[in-house]
């Protein structure tokens, strides 16, 4: 079976690909690439939640290419600024915005503010057709530095810190983060649910 991951986001990407190899090494199981299509489109996020925006992604992919579709809805939530940026993590600085410009408004808004415990969410959703859809959900929680901390990982990952490892997201390695990541979480649960599915069908 064919699967399209459907996201642009190209740190997402490196880590959905390593865990769905993780998951499926032996399976029929093939992953494809938004970037393997010629013709794109734009599907706008127009939902209240993070699984609203999976779910949208994952249905207009799916009718799109004609084809099941894995989509990641996901975000810092940071509960001091009252869920901000939320499901707006990716334009939190405004449409196209690069990571460090959200970055810098995320650390501006909270310079005064001593609570900074904040958490990662991801919401994964299969759609393969109007019946069959599965949604699974993952979190990471962590705190908010005011300092940019190593390279690695993408979007908020240098200012966000895990205090048992006492390090961020971005200088810990793609495989530690897809160890124990809100995206694990959820794209492990997804897989199981897919592989079921599967294996109930072919009864
Ligand atoms: P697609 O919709 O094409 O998947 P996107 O980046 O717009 O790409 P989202 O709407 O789900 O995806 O927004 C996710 C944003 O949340 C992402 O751009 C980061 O700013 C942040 N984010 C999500 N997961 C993250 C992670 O593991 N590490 C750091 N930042 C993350």
């Amino acid at each position: 079976m064919k699967i399209l991951i459907a996201t642009k986001n190209l740190g997402k990407v490196k880590e959905i690909e390593a865990l769905s190899e993780e998951f499926f090494p032996l399976e029929e199981m093939s992953f494809l690439l938004l970037k393997s299509f010629e013709k794109q489109i734009e599907v706008e996020e127009n939902g209240c939640s993070f699984y609203e925006n999976a779910y949208i992604k994952a249905r207009e992919y799916s009718r799109f290419y004609k084809m099941p579709v894995i989509a990641d809805d996901s975000g810092l939530v940071v509960p001091a600024l009252k869920g901000e940026p939320g499901i707006y993590s990716s334009r939190y600085a405004g449409e196209n915005a690069k990571d460090e410009e959200n970055i810098e408004k995320l650390l501006f808004h909270l310079k005064d503010i001593k609570e900074k415990k904040a958490y990662f969410q991801c919401s994964a959703v299969f759609y393969a057709s109007e019946k069959v859809v599965f949604h699974t959900e993952g979190r990471l929680i962590g705190e908010i530095i005011h300092e940019k901390r190593g390279e690695k990982g993408f979007g908020y990952d240098p200012v966000f810190f895990l205090p048992e490892k006492q390090m961020t997201l971005a200088e810990i390695s793609l495989k530690e983060k897809n160890q124990i990541s809100h995206r694990r979480q959820a794209f492990y649960s997804l897989f199981e649910k897919i592989k079921q599915w599967r294996e109930n069908e072919s009864f």
